[in-house]
């Protein structure tokens, strides 16, 4: 497969194991997984296409179970799923990428996950630099992440390494 047709099936993958799996009539489990006989068959998908898809894939986002059968979005859920996450301690500093327009409403109302189910947050700055540049100019915030632990609040990491939590307060967005 060329990259454009990788990136078009990955794109909808990402529609399917994340937002909308009613789209082609398919279940998801309450873990987010989906069959992958049935995911194949309603997306008119072939395996080896699917599996070269989910091998190759830029940021990991797609996981299958050990022997194959399930498949399953790492992270960036808006359907209620249970990734079985257990609580990490996160490393002083993590990274936000957002879009200029939305900063003074950050600042005043914090970090929310607006449709998903977790604020993303990632290590490196690279990574929400193209993060936020998705919806405008980039702006990167750095989040004081240890601190939040230390008031209660839980961090998570996703299969693929993305920092996941609930909401950042303003006062933990140093700059
Ligand atoms: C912003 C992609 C105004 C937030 C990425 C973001 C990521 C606020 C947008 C993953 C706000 C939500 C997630 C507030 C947050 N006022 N705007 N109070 N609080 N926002 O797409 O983090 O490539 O749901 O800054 O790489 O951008 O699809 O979240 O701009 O890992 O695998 O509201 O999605 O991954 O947007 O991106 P999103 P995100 P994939």
């Amino acid at each position: 497969m060329n990259d454009k047709d990788k990136n078009k099936i990955s794109k909808f993958l990402s529609l399917i194991l994340r937002h909308k799996p009613q789209e082609i009539g398919l279940i998801l489990d309450n873990d987010g997984w989906a069959n992958v006989e049935e995911l194949l068959q309603k997306a008119n998908i072939g395996f080896e296409n699917l599996k070269e898809v989910v091998d190759t894939n830029d940021k990991k986002r797609f996981v299958f179970s050990d022997d194959f059968n399930k498949i399953r979005a790492s992270q960036g859920h808006s359907i209620d799923v249970d990734l079985k996450l257990n609580p990490v301690i996160p490393p002083k500093i993590l990274f936000h990428g957002t879009a200029e327009k939305n900063i003074a409403s950050i600042f005043e109302k914090g970090l929310v996950k607006q449709q998903r189910n977790h604020v993303h947050l990632s290590v490196d700055i690279n990574t929400a630099k193209k993060v936020g540049n998705r919806y405008g100019q980039p702006v990167i915030l750095k989040i004081n992440a240890l601190k939040m632990t230390q008031e209660g609040h839980l961090f998570y990491i996703s299969e693929n390494g993305v920092w996941l939590t609930d909401f950042v307060p303003s006062n933990f967005i140093i700059s």
